[in-house]
Order: structure tokens, then sequence, then C-alpha cells
């Protein structure tokens, strides 16, 4: 069993519900073991500041799903949520899930790169992770909390209606 990160970031069709709505499906999937969700964060765009803020949280799941078989799940979540493939790529999405962590895994190949490749410096990632688990270090020995000293929080706020 291991313990994985997802983040999930949406900033189309009503945010708050495709976040509720991924949180929900899965806490349901028969392979995953959701302990730990985040609250859910408004954020400012990275990229291009004509799009709406996004939401974004991280949850921690326990699985025994391969590092690909969790992504084709994860993929398949997103699928189900109506993101278009191909979009602009910094432009407005309806549901993104990030791998962000794989246990200790360091892992990269076509499909998959454990750590995610940006975790390090999106502040939507890194403060939703440390509310859930501050202790955390990275598979590098990087404590999270340095991390977090090194990026500004960018506006990034609990979410309140
Ligand atoms: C491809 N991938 O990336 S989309 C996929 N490593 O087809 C995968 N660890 O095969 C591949 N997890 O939220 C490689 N996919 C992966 N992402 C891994 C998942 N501003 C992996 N404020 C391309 N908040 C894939 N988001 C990777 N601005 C990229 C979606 C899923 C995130 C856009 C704020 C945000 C974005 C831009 C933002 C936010 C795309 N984020």
């Amino acid at each position: 069993m291991i313990q994985a990160y997802i983040a999930i970031g949406s900033n189309l069709s009503d945010p708050v519900a495709q976040a509720n709505s991924a949180i929900e499906v899965l806490k349901q999937h028969p392979d995953l073991n959701v302990i730990a969700v985040s609250s859910l964060y408004s954020s400012t765009p990275m990229g291009p500041q004509d799009q709406p803020d996004y939401i974004n949280a991280v949850i921690a799941v326990e699985t025994e799903l391969s590092p690909l078989a969790l992504l084709d799940c994860t993929q398949s979540i997103e699928q189900e949520h109506g993101r278009v493939r191909k979009a602009e790529r910094w432009g407005p999405r309806t549901l993104d899930l990030d791998i962000v962590l794989y246990g200790d895994l360091e892992h990269h190949c076509e499909r998959l790169t454990v750590p995610h490749y940006g975790m390090k410096v999106r502040e939507f990632v890194l403060y939703p992770l440390a509310e859930i688990a501050p202790e955390l270090v990275l598979p590098d020995h990087t404590p999270l909390q340095t991390l977090l000293e090194q990026v500004d929080r960018n506006g990034l706020g609990i979410w309140s209606q």
C-alpha cells in the first residue's frame, strides 16, 4: 500500500462543484482510500490573467494501484468531468487531476513524472498539501516547509462564498 497525493484544479463550469464532485468520485473509487482532503482554495491563474480564478485542493489517498494505473484512474475522472484535451496549454480548464507524489517514487516517463514537475513552485499545490501533510519530506529529502518559505501565496486563500 502506498500513499499518494493528488492535486485538483478547476476554473470552469462551477469550479467549486467540479472540485467537490471530483473529491466524491475519488472517495467512491474502489481502488482508492481517501485519507485526507484539504480545504478548497481560490488561486490566481498561472499565465494569462484573462481567465477565471482557480479552485485548488489536494487529497491524500492510499492505493495499491501502480503509478500508471493511478494515472488511468485520474484521467478517466477528468474525462467524465468534460475536460477537453489539447486545449490551450495555460487556458481555462474544467477539471485537472495531477499526481503530485506517489510515495517516495521518483519516476519519469512519457505519461507520468513524479514528483510532479511543477509542485515545488506552485503555491496552489504547496499550501493545500501542507494543510494535510505539514511534516512531509519530498523524495529528494527537501522538507515541504522549506519550499513554503520560498513560495509566495500569490493571493491564494481558503475559499469561502
Ligand atoms: C499530460 N503527466 O501530463 S495534462 C497528461 N506527469 O496527459 C499526463 N504527475 O500524461 C502528463 N500527473 O490549478 C505527466 N499528469 C503527470 N496538469 C502527473 C498528471 N493556475 C501527468 N492558480 C498533460 N491553479 C496533466 N492549472 C498535466 N494554471 C498538467 C493537468 C494534468 C495541470 C493548468 C492556478 C491551477 C493550470 C494552469 C493554474 C492551474 C495543468 N494545470
